[in-house]
């Protein structure tokens, strides 16, 4: 694939976020959602791939666009055949009222490089590269701290273990805090700091805990050009939910996957802040322009690169209300 890809698969993240930016704090989650999935789509036009989208905004039905099996790109016959996972707003409720957390991002792989993973539940686990061969999907919470330490040199309490804000978590949370790990629960969004988890100094060591399967296989992506470790199982709550996975083409109900079987080949990932987060910040509007901050990435090569563009509006028009 070209390398250039992930240079320009930012300026698609950069566009969502710029166009959901202005809705942050004003209590609208769908118009958030709304104004970075019209961004995003209209940046694909851009961009010279046959891409196929595997993880999106739903079924054809439920999404006017970037819905699973829409087919992106400007179709340039150069351009490589790709399987595309988006997540234009990524917390919309973050969004929605100004909370820390919230990203645009987007994942790109050769054709059948992700795992299609139906709209449920998925308990991840997801650390930086220490964590590989050390951590157990099933193993006591408390257990893989202490074992994490032990890997790392150091104390539990050294370790900041994030998990989503959730009644499901209690479990998780007590073992944590018996082993004396710090905890941050935070109130949605888990792409985000799975990204974090495998950046050295970010705050935040271990990501735990059910959540999104589709935000499973982004994260999976982000890890993957990190070299850090994950695992990651369907948590299904209903027959109905089976039945849609064996629909998708899912037979072991109970695999666990590593980040490699949800993201391989050659991997590109990119996420721009929309509100501040640990890796990121948030967009900053001023006078006739603004600046992102955005993550980019390739598995190929381990480049991790951060990028952080000013924007001028006045040399394009509308780019402001469009983001495109
Ligand atoms: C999960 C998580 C996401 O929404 O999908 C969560 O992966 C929904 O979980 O990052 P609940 O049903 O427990 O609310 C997010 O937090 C935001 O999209």
């Amino acid at each position: 694939m070209d390398r250039n890809l992930s240079l320009e698969l930012v300026r698609v993240t950069e566009a969502a976020a710029l166009a959901c930016g202005r809705w942050v704090g004003k209590g609208n989650k769908n118009a958030a959602d709304d104004a970075a999935t019209n961004a995003m789509r209209r940046a694909f036009d851009s961009l010279s791939v046959h891409g196929l989208v595997v993880i999106g905004e739903g079924e054809m039905d439920e999404a006017p666009m970037l819905y699973i099996g829409e087919r992106l790109g400007n179709g340039a016959a150069a351009g490589p055949e790709v399987d595309i996972a988006v997540d234009p707003l990524e917390g919309t409720n973050l969004c929605s009222k100004g909370i820390n957390g919230a990203i645009a991002t987007i994942a790109m792989a050769p054709r059948g490089g992700f795992l299609h993973a139906p709209d449920m539940y998925m308990d991840k686990i997801v650390c930086g590269p220490a964590g590989h061969g050390i951590l157990q999907l099933d193993a006591a919470a408390g257990e893989n701290v202490q074992r994490l330490a032990e890997a790392k040199g150091c104390r539990t309490d050294d370790l900041t273990v994030v998990l989503l804000d959730r009644q499901r978590h209690e479990e998780k949370i007590s073992d944590l805090r018996r082993a004396g790990a710090r905890i941050r629960l935070l109130p949605d969004g888990d792409v985000a700091p799975a990204i974090a988890a495998c950046v050295a100094g970010s705050g935040v060591d271990l990501m735990l805990g059910s959540g999104g399967a589709p935000e499973g296989v982004l994260a999976a992506a982000a890890v993957k050009c990190m070299g850090g470790m994950m695992l990651g199982r369907l948590d299904f709550q209903s027959d109905e939910e089976r039945s849609r996975a064996r629909e998708m083409g899912i037979t072991d109900f109970d695999r666990i996957y590593t980040e490699d079987d949800m993201a391989h080949g050659d991997v590109f990932f990119a996420a721009t802040g929309v509100t501040d987060g640990e890796l990121l910040r948030g967009v900053r509007y001023h006078a006739g322009g603004a600046k992102t901050h955005s993550i980019i990435m390739r598995s190929r090569t381990g480049t991790v690169r951060q990028i952080e563009a000013h924007h001028n509006f006045a040399l394009k028009p509308g780019f402001h209300e469009r983001g495109a």
